[in-house]
């Protein structure tokens, strides 16, 4: 098939990777339906996908990976910029010519038997001027669908580029070459995990990946070209690409308010920014789940996108009561991964609100279930399109992008942090963002699950460059001329009581907090300052039916003692990390709230 481009830059490397990689046959992806269609044909004929019942799920298909291959893995994820500095305390480096060297040798031949898909992609709406294009070359048909759902892709993409326009190219390989005759019958291609590189060359704006099929790690413009290569060029360009969802706050008086909101993974973003109010008269819009990329407008607010097209959520969970908007989006037209099969062709997971209907229950292994372990795998995640979403706030596709009034960081937190405070100014906010704590999830496989660990800004593994460069970065941002700044929160629904168990309802309750941020930004909030910021005066936000005064006030209760070993733990454990990088302001900061705590 002869290339439908003639931008020679392209060309040329696709040209380059071809030689390379040694496919039987290349393909130009055009983002159509009938392109999705084979897609799936291709994984079905492979044995890699399973169609769900045409009535209960129409369009939708089921997917197994490899037990090996269910989620990001971050310490095989390299920031390869030419001086280790440039990538920091938090992220892998590797020189780039070592890293190029050993990845060359890995690709090289690596896509005999299968077919080059070259993905021209658009993140944000094709055409923005604050959209990026990258295209992404891969050998997994799988890549290709989610693909589809996720980013804009196609022809109209080419179309700007025309023959000269900036693209990031985006190399991916599942790194399962296949022999004369041999198929993948049933298994998921991927290499071991020692050869799994999700590889980022921030300074060239370039990501080669290979070994893993799975979410971020194969699906480039998420979290490898919409984080950490945008965040570099942000970090540039004096914007903000930040892995925060996006949602339109409207009051019973039909006011307006977008709010952005960054929680580490697998933390409810995708539930916050689908939620359905429990208070009369509020209604909560999706603009987006997981990444928001922000700039000034001349009237100097932060404009947010969502640069992407889709949902890539977590399954687990998700059920009519956490989230009934996205039990709706997945109606149809939704890729599964990793989720159990129940035996009327349906997808099943704990967390559903309903048992599976009687019959086998296959698991996310493929075996039949034995209800011993979890049925889904606790990472498995559903691929969604954010048209199908009922929740979808009109303006989402705006390519001027949302007026941002207020900024959330969260994390899960059993203790010390209360359900919510507010920074005293942008400074102490940047200061909040950058102490964020959170219990590791299952959304990374190489990380402990359980343990509290700092993920600044819930940015730790898709930072593109230096994290305390991109703190100094934030600070800068604030100083701004006539910059019109979002107020600063911090947030906590997974506060514990004595008993273990959540003291905060959380899901739809979560607009009594929405509510009193929105009252905040219009000026008419009660609120009490404390040591540790602005927080709701008693009675200012209505605790949920059920909630007693006591849990209410444990909520809301400033904990000196357990602040002053939070403080203690970023000076002596967080902070300490990022040497001379770390800004003064920060450290002022953290002295300033000491000293107010120990007053
Ligand atoms: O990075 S993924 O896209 O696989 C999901 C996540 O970790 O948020
Ligand atoms: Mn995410």
């Amino acid at each position: 098939m002869s290339a439908p481009t003639s931008h020679a830059k392209l060309l040329n490397w696709v040209d380059e990777i071809a030689q390379m990689v040694t496919p039987d046959a290349i393909q130009w992806c055009d983002g159509s339906q009938g392109e999705y269609d084979r897609m799936i044909q291709l994984a079905l004929d492979a044995g890699l996908a399973t169609p769900l019942d045409p009535v209960k799920r129409p369009n939708s298909y089921l997917f197994r990976s490899d037990p090996s291959d269910v989620a990001r893995v971050e310490n095989r994820t390299y920031i390869a910029s030419t001086s280790p500095d440039n990538a920091g305390p938090t992220n892998n480096w590797i020189d780039p010519e070592v890293l190029k060297t050993t990845m060359r040798g890995l690709y090289k031949g690596c896509m005999a038997g299968r077919t080059l898909f070259v993905i021209p992609f658009s993140m944000g709406p094709v055409g923005s001027p604050i959209a990026k294009i990258g295209v992404e070359i891969t050998d997994s048909p799988y890549v290709v669908a989610n693909m589809h759902i996720m980013t804009r892709v196609g022809s109209g993409v080419l179309k700007v580029l025309g023959t000269d326009g900036e693209f990031v190219p985006c190399l991916h390989s599942v790194g399962k070459p296949l022999a004369s005759g041999e198929a993948d019958n049933g298994v998921w291609p991927c290499a071991p995990l020692d050869l799994k590189y999700i590889s980022h060359f921030p300074e060239e704006r370039m990501i080669w990946a290979y070994g893993s099929g799975y979410g971020g790690n194969a699906l480039l413009g998420k979290k490898c070209l919409a984080l950490r290569i945008a965040s570099v060029q942000a970090r540039d360009e004096g914007w903000l690409a930040e892995h925060m969802l996006i949602l339109k706050l409207t009051s019973p008086q039909g006011k307006v308010r977008f709010v952005a909101a960054a929680f580490p993974s697998a933390c409810g973003k995708t539930n916050l920014a689908m939620l359905v109010p429990t208070i009369a008269g509020w209604t909560v819009e999706t603009v987006g789940d997981d990444i928001a990329w922000m700039k000034f407008g001349a009237d100097g607010q932060l404009y947010a996108i969502n640069p992407e097209a889709g949902f890539f959520g977590v399954a687990p969970g998700t059920s009519m009561k956490s989230n009934p908007n996205a039990m709706k989006a997945i109606e149809r037209d939704t890729i599964f991964t990793n989720v159990a099969l129940t035996s009327d062709g349906d997808v099943w997971w704990e967390g559903i609100g309903y048992d599976p209907p009687s019959g086998e229950v296959v698991d996310w292994k493929g075996k039949s279930w034995q209800r011993t372990e979890a049925a889904a795998h606790a990472n498995s995640r559903f691929t969604a399109r954010a048209k199908n979403c009922p929740a979808i706030a009109a303006e989402w596709q705006d390519p001027a992008g949302v007026p941002i009034s207020a900024i959330l960081f969260g994390g899960r937190r059993p203790g010390t942090i209360p359900l919510i405070h507010q920074a005293r100014s942008w400074q102490h906010g940047v200061f909040l963002g950058s102490i964020v704590g959170s219990e590791v999830t299952a959304a990374a496989l190489d990380v402990q699950a359980g343990t509290v660990r700092r993920d600044p800004f819930a940015m730790l593994p898709f930072c593109g460059y230096h994290m305390g460069d991109y703190f100094a970065h934030w600070l800068r941002i604030g100083e701004t001329p006539g910059a019109k700044l979002p107020k600063i929160f911090c947030v906590n629904w997974f506060r514990k009581g004595a008993d273990g168990k959540f003291l905060w309802p959380g899901y739809g309750e979560n607009s009594r907090v929405l509510k009193w941020v929105f009252e905040q930004c219009e000026g008419t909030g009660q609120s009490i300052e404390t040591p540790i910021g602005i927080m709701p005066a008693p009675g200012a936000i209505d605790a949920p039916v059920g909630l007693t005064n006591a849990a209410m006030a444990e909520l809301l209760d400033v904990n000196r003692a357990g602040w002053l070993q939070e403080l203690d733990d970023v000076r002596t454990k967080h902070y300490n990390k990022f040497g001379d990088k770390l800004p003064s302001a920060l450290v002022a900061e953290l002295d300033a709230l000491q000293a107010r705590l120990a007053a």
